[in-house]
């Protein structure tokens, strides 16, 4: 085999793996990025973030009286969280202030900073929290 063959050879391999790739980008993401993406173009821009925030702030506010307390938030929202979160320091989030959250957490789990989380950008600890929030 000459040069020149293994190089188209080459050529084909990488294209036949992108082909796969491109074919099979609902198998890629994970169950979060689909549940969360209601447009399906791959990633959570902040309509969306904000969205599934207000969903889930509904949610975990059963009796709906337009806060969340600690023990609501337990697992989600540690003490230092909520803290600062609580700029009326009531010791609740509303609806608001938990906007306000899903925001910076979203925003610090944008680092290249596109307005959108993708995948992989969601795998990251920031990723993780800005997820607790809206899932
Ligand atoms: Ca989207
Ligand atoms: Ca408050
Ligand atoms: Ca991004």
């Amino acid at each position: 085999m000459n040069v020149k063959l293994l190089s188209a050879a080459a050529l084909m391999a990488v294209s036949g793996i992108i082909c796969v790739n491109h074919s099979t980008p609902l198998l890629a993401a994970s169950s979060s990025l689909t549940a969360l993406d209601p447009d399906n173009d791959g990633t959570i821009d902040a309509t969306e973030a904000k969205a599934a925030g207000a969903k889930l702030f509904a949610k975990l506010d059963p009796d709906n009286d337009g806060t969340l307390d600690a023990k609501e938030l337990s697992g989600r929202v540690d003490e230092a969280a909520l803290k600062s979160a609580d700029p009326d320091s009531d010791g609740t989030i509303d609806q608001k202030e938990y906007d306000t959250l899903v925001e910076v957490r979203f925003k610090a789990a944008d680092p290249d900073n596109d307005g959108t989380l993708d995948d992989k950008e969601l795998t990251t600890d920031a990723g993780k929290s800005f997820l607790l929030l809206v899932e």
